[in-house]
């Protein structure tokens, strides 16, 4: 509770400054520090269940006192309210209308700031290329290490995953980690995180993609940087010389 509180006392303040400049400003400067989009989604989705259940609850027990105070008592019960003057019907109307829309644009800033940072990947993540495709996932990393339904990548560091696809639209969506994108054929379109731990994500596609979409998943495999670095030394191919760039052009000159 108490973090929801400095969380709600610290937007209110960035939001006085003209908030997404400045603080989309701050994550620039931040370095190393990475904006962890996906822990600002949860902390925004129990912001809006905790401002749900007051308003709702304040709202229900208003309306419930009312239903039980102003009850007809007999068939010729007519009430005995007296009209509103025009200040008081502003009041009923305005006050209610503000608070609602207060939190509106509250959680909505809010929601534009992790997306931001959401479309935003640190400089220096890890990038890997992934292509979908009926039913499956190719990972591939700059090493030249190519991978099949499984990402290992390492803990504690962010990660951008440049996406395409070899024949239909699909998507990673990454449940734990609270991220998702589409792949689409002849796109590059991208998704990061940042895993925090070392330990083993879902990814699955969500995307409707023909008769095998329900087993077109696969692992992310998060290790303790250490052993990441010793993997990638070990599954490397041994000849790193690029091959040979060879031009053809039309007609048979070379
Ligand atoms: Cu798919």
């Amino acid at each position: 509770m108490s973090k929801i509180l400095k969380y709600r006392y610290g937007t209110a303040l960035r939001l006085f400054f003209l908030y997404t400049a400045l603080d989309s400003q701050a994550h620039a400067e931040m370095g190393k520090e990475y904006a962890t989009p996906h822990e600002g989604w949860d902390l925004l989705w129990w912001t809006l269940m905790l401002d749900i259940v007051i308003i709702g609850v304040i709202f229900a027990a208003i309306t419930l006192y009312l239903l039980v105070k102003y009850k007809r008592k007999g068939l010729n019960d007519v009430g005995t309210a007296k009209p509103l003057n025009a200040l008081a019907s502003f009041g009923w109307v305005f006050i209610p209308v503000f608070v609602f829309m207060a939190d509106d644009v509250f959680l909505g800033l809010e929601n534009m700031k992790h997306w931001l940072d959401f479309r935003r990947p640190p400089a220096d993540a890890l990038t890997v290329d992934m292509e979908a495709y009926m039913w499956g996932y190719e990972v591939k990393y700059p090493e030249g290490i190519t991978l099949q339904n499984e990402l290992r990548v390492p803990a504690g560091k962010p990660v951008r995953v440049n996406l395409t696809s070899r024949d239909v639209i699909h998507t990673l969506f990454i449940p734990d980690l609270r991220t998702k994108w589409d792949a689409l054929p002849g796109t590059g379109l991208f998704l990061w995180f940042h895993p925090q731990k070392a330990g083993d994500h879902v990814m699955t596609c969500t995307e409707y993609c023909g008769m095998l979409h329900s087993s077109m998943y696969g692992k992310i495999i998060a290790m303790p940087e250490g052993e990441f670095t010793k993997w990638v030394e070990a599954r490397k191919p041994r000849s790193q010389a690029p091959a040979e760039q060879t031009e053809l052009k039309p007609g048979g000159e070379s």
